[in-house]
C-alpha cells in the first residue's frame, strides 16, 4: 500500500512533517495524520526531515509501507508539524514555512507562527496516541496497516508501556489499535525494539561510541547501550572490554565504563575498565568480572554520575 503518493492539486499540498533524526513516532504519526487528513479531503502528504532509523525501518518493512518523502528545507511550504514544535528540531528553515496544524506531546518551546493554527498538544506517551484518538472520536475508518504503524510509534516511544511518560489513554488506545491490527502488543513491541538495538553489524568500538560521554574533570568516560535482550552482548564481552582499555588509554581517563542497559529488564549491567575503587564506593558493589550489576538503573545524567562525582569531591579528587 502507498500512503505517500498524490495526485491531487499541487498547488495546495501539505505536508505532514516529524522532527529531525525521526524516530517511529515521527514517522508513523506523519503517515497514519496524512492518511486521516486525505480522509477528509484535504491533499495532505507524509514527509519526514532525515533518514529513517533501523527500528522504522523494520516497522515501514513489516507492514510494507514506503517511507515518506524527505524533506531538507521548509521554505515557503504549508506544514503540519507532528511530534515535535522546538525549530532547533524541525526541517531547516522553519521559521519560513507556514505551519497550519501541531500534534504533539512535548513540552512547548520556541515556536512562532505566522497565523492562527490548530494545535493539539496532549501530555501522553506518543504522538500516535493523539492521531489514533482523532481516528476513534471522528469515525474515520482505520485498516490494519494504519493501527499497525499507530501501534508500532506508541509502542516505540512507551518502550511498551514501560517509560514514565506511559498513561492509561495510551494503553487503552494501544489496546484498540493491536485489535485492529491483530497484533500482541508486548510481543509486537519487542520484535520492534530488538530490531532497533541489534548490534550485529556493529564492531567493538561502535558499541561503546554510539552514545559516549567524557566527563574531563573526573577522567572519567561513560558509554550507553540501549538493549532487549542482554545475550548477544554479553557474548562479545571480552573483546568489549578489550576495547574499552584500549579506548582508556588513548582519552587518557582513569576509568571507563559502558552502561548495558536493557530497557524491558530496566536494569543496567556497567562494565568497568581502569580504577574501580570510586564506582564500588559510588554503587556500594564489589565489582565481579568487571561489572556492576545495577537495578532499576537507566540514566547516565541522573542515576551515574552524581554518585561518583560524590565520591570523588569527598575523596578531593576533584
Ligand atoms: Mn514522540
Amino acid at each position: 500500500m502507498n500512503y505517500v503518493v498524490n495526485k491531487m492539486n499541487k498547488s495546495e499540498k501539505i505536508f505532514v512533517i516529524g522532527h529531525k533524526n525521526p524516530d517511529t513516532d515521527s514517522i508513523c504519526s506523519a503517515l497514519a495524520y496524512a492518511f486521516f487528513k486525505k480522509a477528509k479531503g484535504k491533499n495532505v502528504i507524509a514527509a519526514r526531515a532525515g533518514e529513517v532509523c533501523d527500528e522504522t525501518r523494520f516497522v515501514l518493512d513489516y507492514f510494507k509501507v514506503k517511507e515518506p518523502v524527505l524533506i531538507k528545507d521548509a521554505i515557503g511550504k504549508k506544514l503540519i508539524l507532528v511530534d515535535h514544535t522546538n525549530p532547533s528540531q524541525a526541517v531547516d528553515n522553519v521559521e519560513e514555512a507556514d505551519i497550519i496544524e501541531i500534534i504533539d506531546h512535548h513540552r512547548l518551546e520556541g515556536l512562532e507562527t505566522k497565523s492562527p493554527l490548530f494545535a493539539r498538544i496532549e501530555p501522553v506517551g506518543s504522538s500516535a496516541t493523539i492521531v489514533a484518538d482523532m481516528f476513534f472520536s471522528d469515525n474515520i475508518k482505520m485498516d490494519k496497516t494504519i493501527a499497525g504503524l499507530l501501534l508500532s510509534a506508541l509502542l516505540s516511544d512507551t518502550i511498551i508501556f514501560r517509560a514514565v511518560t506511559t498513561t492509561e489513554k495510551d494503553k487503552k488506545i494501544a489496546k484498540r489499535l493491536a485489535e485492529i491490527a491483530g497484533l500482541d502488543p508486548e510481543k509486537f513491541g519487542v520484535e520492534i525494539k530488538k530490531a532497533g538495538s541489534s548490534i550485529k553489524t556493529k564492531t567493538e568500538r561502535e558499541i561503546i561510541e554510539s552514545d559516549f560521554k567524557l566527563f574531563d574533570s573526573m577522567k572519567l568516560g561513560v558509554g550507553q547501550i540501549q538493549i532487549v535482550d542482554n545475550t548477544e552482548i554479553n557474548e562479545r564481552k571480552e573483546k568489549i572490554l578489550k576495547e574499552m582499555e584500549k579506548m582508556r588509554l588513548e582519552k587518557n581517563c582513569k576509568t571507563l565504563m559502558l552502561m548495558v542497559t536493557n530497557i524491558l529488564a530496566q536494569d543496567t549491567d556497567l562494565w568497568i575498565v581502569g580504577e574501580t575503587a570510586a564506582a564500588e564506593k559510588a554503587f556500594k558493589e564489589k565489582v565481579k568480572n568487571n561489572s556492576i550489576y545495577l537495578k532499576g538503573v537507566m540514566s547516565r545524567k541522573k542515576q551515574i554520575i552524581p554518585p561518583l562525582r560524590e565520591v570523588l569531591l569527598k575523596e578531593g579528587a576533584l
